[in-house]
Protein backbone atom coordinates (compact mmCIF):
# COMPACT_ATOMS: atom_id res chain seq x y z
CA UNK A 1 0.00 0.00 0.00
CA UNK A 2 1.36 3.25 -1.03
CA UNK A 3 -0.08 6.24 0.98
CA UNK A 4 -0.06 9.90 -0.73
CA UNK A 5 -1.25 13.42 1.08
CA UNK A 6 -0.26 16.96 0.78
CA UNK A 7 -1.19 20.48 2.72
CA UNK A 8 -0.62 23.80 1.17
CA UNK A 9 1.95 26.45 2.68
CA UNK A 10 -0.97 28.95 2.50
CA UNK A 11 -1.60 29.85 5.95
CA UNK A 12 -1.30 28.46 9.77
CA UNK A 13 -1.79 24.80 10.46
CA UNK A 14 -4.84 24.79 12.01
CA UNK A 15 -6.94 22.03 14.02
CA UNK A 16 -9.09 20.73 11.32
CA UNK A 17 -6.31 19.65 9.37
CA UNK A 18 -4.50 17.94 12.18
CA UNK A 19 -7.72 16.15 13.06
CA UNK A 20 -8.89 16.13 9.51
CA UNK A 21 -6.08 14.65 7.63
CA UNK A 22 -2.22 14.99 9.32
CA UNK A 23 -3.22 12.59 12.61
CA UNK A 24 -4.15 10.31 9.81
CA UNK A 25 -0.61 10.64 8.05
CA UNK A 26 1.22 9.73 11.29
CA UNK A 27 -1.24 6.48 11.81
CA UNK A 28 -0.43 5.74 8.19
CA UNK A 29 3.14 5.96 8.64
CA UNK A 30 3.55 2.59 10.35
CA UNK A 31 0.79 0.75 8.17
CA UNK A 32 1.87 1.36 4.72
CA UNK A 33 4.58 0.22 2.76
CA UNK A 34 5.44 3.72 1.78
CA UNK A 35 3.92 6.90 2.86
CA UNK A 36 4.85 10.18 0.94
CA UNK A 37 3.76 13.66 2.32
CA UNK A 38 4.02 16.96 -0.01
CA UNK A 39 3.73 20.09 0.85
CA UNK A 40 2.33 21.88 -1.80
CA UNK A 41 3.78 25.40 -2.56
CA UNK A 42 2.16 24.93 -6.04
CA UNK A 43 -1.29 24.56 -4.66
CA UNK A 44 -0.44 27.50 -2.40
CA UNK A 45 -0.09 29.98 -5.23
CA UNK A 46 -3.03 29.51 -6.56
CA UNK A 47 -4.33 32.31 -3.88
CA UNK A 48 -1.63 35.26 -3.30
CA UNK A 49 0.96 34.65 -0.96
CA UNK A 50 3.90 36.80 0.57
CA UNK A 51 6.74 35.32 -0.69
CA UNK A 52 8.67 35.41 2.94
CA UNK A 53 5.64 34.29 4.45
CA UNK A 54 5.35 31.02 1.80
CA UNK A 55 9.05 30.38 2.52
CA UNK A 56 8.71 30.53 6.27
CA UNK A 57 4.92 28.23 5.94
CA UNK A 58 6.73 25.64 4.08
CA UNK A 59 9.54 25.38 6.81
CA UNK A 60 7.04 25.72 9.67
CA UNK A 61 4.88 22.62 8.29
CA UNK A 62 7.74 20.34 8.14
CA UNK A 63 8.87 21.30 11.57
CA UNK A 64 5.14 20.59 12.46
CA UNK A 65 4.98 17.69 11.17
CA UNK A 66 8.21 16.55 12.83
CA UNK A 67 6.72 17.26 16.13
CA UNK A 68 3.55 16.10 15.76
CA UNK A 69 5.27 12.48 15.10
CA UNK A 70 6.14 11.91 11.93
CA UNK A 71 9.20 9.81 11.19
CA UNK A 72 11.54 10.72 8.24
CA UNK A 73 12.75 7.01 7.98
CA UNK A 74 9.16 5.43 7.73
CA UNK A 75 7.29 8.41 5.68
CA UNK A 76 9.34 10.99 3.06
CA UNK A 77 8.49 14.51 3.58
CA UNK A 78 9.05 17.03 0.71
CA UNK A 79 8.29 20.07 -1.48
CA UNK A 80 6.13 19.48 -4.23
CA UNK A 81 7.85 22.00 -6.33
CA UNK A 82 11.30 20.22 -5.99
CA UNK A 83 10.09 17.62 -8.35
CA UNK A 84 9.21 18.61 -11.54
CA UNK A 85 7.07 15.59 -12.66
CA UNK A 86 4.27 16.77 -10.85
CA UNK A 87 3.97 19.75 -12.84
CA UNK A 88 5.05 17.63 -16.47
CA UNK A 89 1.73 15.48 -15.54
CA UNK A 90 -0.16 18.10 -15.08
CA UNK A 91 0.06 19.72 -18.44
CA UNK A 92 -0.74 16.09 -19.84
CA UNK A 93 -3.60 15.80 -17.29
CA UNK A 94 -4.88 18.89 -18.84
CA UNK A 95 -5.48 17.55 -22.06
CA UNK A 96 -7.69 14.68 -21.01
CA UNK A 97 -9.59 16.61 -18.71
CA UNK A 98 -12.25 18.92 -19.83
CA UNK A 99 -13.30 22.29 -18.74
CA UNK A 100 -16.87 21.44 -17.30
CA UNK A 101 -15.94 18.71 -14.71
CA UNK A 102 -13.12 21.59 -13.66
CA UNK A 103 -15.69 24.40 -13.44
CA UNK A 104 -18.30 22.11 -11.43
CA UNK A 105 -15.89 21.56 -8.54
CA UNK A 106 -17.05 23.26 -5.50
CA UNK A 107 -13.62 24.65 -4.35
CA UNK A 108 -13.28 26.56 -7.64
CA UNK A 109 -17.45 27.49 -7.60
CA UNK A 110 -16.20 28.76 -3.40
CA UNK A 111 -12.82 30.15 -4.23
CA UNK A 112 -13.09 31.49 -7.74
CA UNK A 113 -16.78 33.34 -7.11
CA UNK A 114 -16.23 36.69 -8.75
CA UNK A 115 -18.33 38.56 -11.27
CA UNK A 116 -14.97 39.43 -12.92
CA UNK A 117 -13.78 36.51 -14.95
CA UNK A 118 -10.80 38.11 -15.95
CA UNK A 119 -10.18 38.40 -11.78
CA UNK A 120 -10.05 34.62 -11.27
CA UNK A 121 -6.85 32.68 -11.62
CA UNK A 122 -6.34 30.46 -14.05
CA UNK A 123 -4.21 27.93 -11.11
CA UNK A 124 -7.86 27.89 -9.30
CA UNK A 125 -9.42 26.22 -12.26
CA UNK A 126 -6.97 23.41 -12.46
CA UNK A 127 -5.69 23.06 -9.12
CA UNK A 128 -7.69 19.71 -9.11
CA UNK A 129 -5.66 18.51 -11.99
CA UNK A 130 -2.04 18.80 -10.08
CA UNK A 131 -3.76 17.79 -7.04
CA UNK A 132 -4.41 14.43 -9.60
CA UNK A 133 -1.32 14.43 -10.58
CA UNK A 134 0.44 14.65 -7.21
CA UNK A 135 -1.32 11.64 -6.46
CA UNK A 136 -0.93 9.62 -9.72
CA UNK A 137 2.66 10.29 -10.42
CA UNK A 138 3.21 8.15 -7.32
CA UNK A 139 0.57 5.33 -8.16
CA UNK A 140 -0.45 6.36 -4.87
CA UNK A 141 -3.29 3.82 -3.68
CA UNK A 142 -4.87 5.59 -0.55
CA UNK A 143 -5.03 9.31 -0.10
CA UNK A 144 -5.64 10.23 3.81
CA UNK A 145 -7.87 13.77 3.61
CA UNK A 146 -10.30 15.52 5.20
CA UNK A 147 -13.92 15.32 3.94
CA UNK A 148 -13.39 18.53 1.25
CA UNK A 149 -11.18 16.92 -1.04
CA UNK A 150 -13.26 13.90 -2.11
CA UNK A 151 -14.77 15.49 -4.66
CA UNK A 152 -10.86 16.43 -6.47
CA UNK A 153 -10.40 12.75 -5.31
CA UNK A 154 -12.90 11.49 -7.18
CA UNK A 155 -12.06 13.54 -9.87
CA UNK A 156 -8.42 11.89 -9.92
CA UNK A 157 -10.14 8.73 -10.46
CA UNK A 158 -12.08 9.17 -13.33
CA UNK A 159 -8.78 10.64 -14.83
CA UNK A 160 -7.03 7.59 -13.89
CA UNK A 161 -9.36 5.36 -16.07
CA UNK A 162 -9.97 7.65 -18.87
CA UNK A 163 -6.20 7.59 -19.25
CA UNK A 164 -6.12 4.01 -18.49
CA UNK A 165 -8.70 3.33 -20.44
CA UNK A 166 -6.89 5.75 -23.68
CA UNK A 167 -3.68 4.43 -22.96
CA UNK A 168 -3.64 1.41 -21.21
CA UNK A 169 -3.63 0.28 -17.91
CA UNK A 170 -1.25 2.52 -15.90
CA UNK A 171 -2.58 4.46 -12.77
CA UNK A 172 -4.36 2.20 -9.79
CA UNK A 173 -7.24 3.86 -8.74
CA UNK A 174 -6.85 5.59 -5.36
CA UNK A 175 -8.63 5.31 -2.63
CA UNK A 176 -10.00 8.58 -0.22
CA UNK A 177 -9.41 7.65 3.46
CA UNK A 178 -11.01 9.66 5.88
CA UNK A 179 -10.88 10.00 9.72
CA UNK A 180 -13.83 8.22 11.37
CA UNK A 181 -14.43 11.60 13.27
CA UNK A 182 -13.00 14.55 12.40
CA UNK A 183 -13.11 14.75 8.40
CA UNK A 184 -15.12 18.09 8.66
CA UNK A 185 -13.77 20.31 11.56
CA UNK A 186 -15.90 23.73 11.32
CA UNK A 187 -14.96 27.27 11.96
CA UNK A 188 -15.38 28.34 15.60
CA UNK A 189 -17.05 31.27 14.30
CA UNK A 190 -19.28 29.65 11.87
CA UNK A 191 -19.95 26.13 12.27
CA UNK A 192 -21.69 26.30 8.91
CA UNK A 193 -18.11 26.62 7.25
CA UNK A 194 -15.12 24.18 7.60
CA UNK A 195 -12.21 26.02 9.32
CA UNK A 196 -9.49 27.22 7.10
CA UNK A 197 -6.07 28.46 7.55
CA UNK A 198 -7.86 31.29 4.75
CA UNK A 199 -10.46 32.30 7.14
CA UNK A 200 -10.90 36.39 7.21
CA UNK A 201 -10.85 35.78 10.93
CA UNK A 202 -7.98 34.33 13.46
CA UNK A 203 -11.26 33.32 15.72
CA UNK A 204 -12.18 31.10 13.25
CA UNK A 205 -9.76 28.59 13.68
CA UNK A 206 -6.78 27.11 16.24
CA UNK A 207 -3.72 26.90 14.82
CA UNK A 208 -1.26 24.24 16.22
CA UNK A 209 1.27 27.44 17.14
CA UNK A 210 -1.70 28.98 19.14
CA UNK A 211 0.00 30.00 22.51
CA UNK A 212 -2.54 28.87 25.68
CA UNK A 213 -4.03 32.64 26.24
CA UNK A 214 -5.05 32.60 22.42
CA UNK A 215 -6.63 29.21 22.66
CA UNK A 216 -8.63 30.22 25.64
CA UNK A 217 -9.67 33.22 24.15
CA UNK A 218 -10.81 31.72 20.78
CA UNK A 219 -12.75 28.74 22.36
CA UNK A 220 -14.31 31.25 24.75
CA UNK A 221 -15.58 33.48 21.84
CA UNK A 222 -16.39 30.44 19.77
CA UNK A 223 -20.42 30.23 18.78
CA UNK A 224 -22.54 28.37 20.73
CA UNK A 225 -26.25 27.09 19.80
CA UNK A 226 -29.09 28.22 21.78
CA UNK A 227 -29.59 25.75 25.18
CA UNK A 228 -27.45 25.24 27.49
CA UNK A 229 -27.19 21.38 28.01
CA UNK A 230 -23.83 19.74 27.27
CA UNK A 231 -25.63 16.88 24.41
CA UNK A 232 -24.39 15.86 21.49
CA UNK A 233 -26.97 15.88 18.50
CA UNK A 234 -27.52 17.21 15.17
CA UNK A 235 -29.62 20.15 16.43
CA UNK A 236 -26.98 21.89 18.21
CA UNK A 237 -23.93 21.98 15.12
CA UNK A 238 -21.52 24.29 16.85
CA UNK A 239 -21.50 22.04 20.48
CA UNK A 240 -20.86 18.90 18.19
CA UNK A 241 -17.91 20.42 16.90
CA UNK A 242 -16.44 21.76 19.89
CA UNK A 243 -17.15 17.53 20.97
CA UNK A 244 -15.86 16.75 18.16
CA UNK A 245 -12.38 18.73 18.71
CA UNK A 246 -12.90 17.85 22.66
CA UNK A 247 -12.95 14.13 21.18
CA UNK A 248 -9.79 14.79 18.61
CA UNK A 249 -7.65 16.45 21.29
CA UNK A 250 -8.08 13.53 24.16
CA UNK A 251 -9.20 10.53 22.52
CA UNK A 252 -11.76 10.20 25.17
CA UNK A 253 -15.29 9.24 23.36
CA UNK A 254 -17.54 12.37 22.68
CA UNK A 255 -20.24 10.36 24.60
CA UNK A 256 -17.59 10.05 27.52
CA UNK A 257 -17.36 13.93 27.35
CA UNK A 258 -21.34 14.52 27.54
CA UNK A 259 -21.19 12.39 30.40
CA UNK A 260 -18.37 14.46 32.11
CA UNK A 261 -20.13 17.69 31.63
CA UNK A 262 -23.37 16.35 32.65
CA UNK A 263 -25.23 19.28 34.50
CA UNK A 264 -22.88 22.01 33.13
CA UNK A 265 -23.45 25.34 31.53
CA UNK A 266 -20.92 25.75 28.14
CA UNK A 267 -18.52 28.23 30.27
CA UNK A 268 -17.08 25.30 32.62
CA UNK A 269 -17.48 22.79 28.60
CA UNK A 270 -15.24 25.55 27.14
CA UNK A 271 -12.69 25.75 29.92
CA UNK A 272 -12.13 22.21 30.19
CA UNK A 273 -11.29 22.17 26.24
CA UNK A 274 -9.73 25.03 26.23
CA UNK A 275 -7.29 23.04 28.90
CA UNK A 276 -7.42 19.73 26.84
CA UNK A 277 -6.46 21.48 23.68
CA UNK A 278 -3.67 23.27 25.41
CA UNK A 279 -2.56 19.92 26.97
CA UNK A 280 -2.41 18.06 23.61
CA UNK A 281 -0.82 21.51 22.30
CA UNK A 282 1.98 21.62 24.77
CA UNK A 283 4.00 19.04 23.67
CA UNK A 284 3.97 19.45 19.75
CA UNK A 285 4.42 23.06 20.30
CA UNK A 286 7.93 22.53 22.84
CA UNK A 287 9.22 19.85 20.29
CA UNK A 288 8.26 22.69 17.38
CA UNK A 289 10.11 25.38 18.54
CA UNK A 290 13.40 23.67 18.60
CA UNK A 291 13.18 22.16 15.24
CA UNK A 292 11.53 25.68 13.71
CA UNK A 293 15.21 27.14 14.91
CA UNK A 294 17.38 24.40 12.40
CA UNK A 295 16.83 25.40 8.95
CA UNK A 296 19.39 23.47 7.89
CA UNK A 297 17.91 20.65 9.75
CA UNK A 298 14.69 20.79 8.30
CA UNK A 299 16.05 21.20 4.90
CA UNK A 300 17.74 18.01 5.19
CA UNK A 301 15.11 16.21 5.50
CA UNK A 302 12.74 17.66 2.85
CA UNK A 303 15.90 17.15 0.50
CA UNK A 304 15.92 13.44 1.53
CA UNK A 305 12.39 13.18 1.13
CA UNK A 306 12.83 14.90 -2.37
CA UNK A 307 15.41 12.28 -3.37
CA UNK A 308 13.66 9.35 -2.08
CA UNK A 309 10.30 9.70 -3.98
CA UNK A 310 11.92 10.94 -6.94
CA UNK A 311 12.71 7.60 -8.72
CA UNK A 312 9.18 6.36 -8.68
CA UNK A 313 7.78 9.76 -10.16
CA UNK A 314 10.48 9.79 -12.72
CA UNK A 315 9.34 6.29 -13.40
CA UNK A 316 5.35 6.83 -13.98
CA UNK A 317 6.53 10.17 -15.81
CA UNK A 318 8.92 8.28 -18.68
CA UNK A 319 5.63 5.24 -18.65
CA UNK A 320 3.06 8.15 -19.42
CA UNK A 321 5.03 9.92 -22.00
CA UNK A 322 6.03 6.26 -23.57
CA UNK A 323 2.57 5.38 -23.65
CA UNK A 324 1.22 8.56 -25.15
CA UNK A 325 3.75 8.50 -27.90
CA UNK A 326 6.77 10.98 -26.98
CA UNK A 327 9.74 10.14 -27.72
CA UNK A 328 11.96 9.43 -24.87
N1 LIG B 1 -11.82 22.05 8.42
C1 LIG B 1 -11.24 20.91 8.10
N2 LIG B 1 -11.63 19.75 8.68
C2 LIG B 1 -11.03 18.58 8.35
N3 LIG B 1 -10.02 18.47 7.47
C3 LIG B 1 -9.60 19.62 6.88
N4 LIG B 1 -8.64 19.86 5.98
C4 LIG B 1 -8.62 21.19 5.70
N5 LIG B 1 -9.54 21.83 6.41
C5 LIG B 1 -10.18 20.88 7.15
C6 LIG B 1 -7.76 18.85 5.41
O1 LIG B 1 -6.43 19.25 5.66
C7 LIG B 1 -5.60 18.79 4.59
C8 LIG B 1 -4.72 19.90 4.13
O2 LIG B 1 -5.55 20.95 3.63
P1 LIG B 1 -4.98 21.86 2.49
O3 LIG B 1 -3.78 22.52 2.99
O4 LIG B 1 -4.83 21.08 1.25
O5 LIG B 1 -6.04 22.95 2.18
P2 LIG B 1 -7.57 23.04 2.32
O6 LIG B 1 -8.24 21.73 2.28
O7 LIG B 1 -8.06 24.02 1.33
O8 LIG B 1 -7.58 23.56 3.81
P3 LIG B 1 -7.65 24.99 4.42
O9 LIG B 1 -7.05 24.92 5.76
O10 LIG B 1 -9.04 25.46 4.33
O11 LIG B 1 -6.72 25.90 3.52
P4 LIG B 1 -7.10 27.10 2.60
O12 LIG B 1 -7.90 28.03 3.47
O13 LIG B 1 -5.79 27.67 2.17
O14 LIG B 1 -7.93 26.57 1.46
C9 LIG B 1 -6.54 18.27 3.49
O15 LIG B 1 -6.54 16.85 3.50
C10 LIG B 1 -7.88 18.79 3.89
O16 LIG B 1 -8.93 17.93 3.49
Amino acid sequence: MRVLSGIQPSGVVHLGNYLGAIRQHIELQNQADQAFYSIVDLHAITTPQEPKDLHQRTLSIAALYLALGLNPEKASLFVQSHRPEHTELTWILTTIANLGELERMTQFKEKGRSDERNQVPMGLLSYPLLMAADILIYKADRVPVGDDQVQHLELTRDLAKRFNSRFGETFPIPEPVLPKNGARIMGLDDPTKKMSKSATSENNYIALTDDPDTVTKKIKKAVTDSGSEIELSDDKPALKNLLTIFSGVTNNSMGEIVTEHQGQGYADFKANLAEAINEFLAPVQAKYNQLISDENHLLSILKQGSEQVAPIAQATLKEVKEKIGFIV
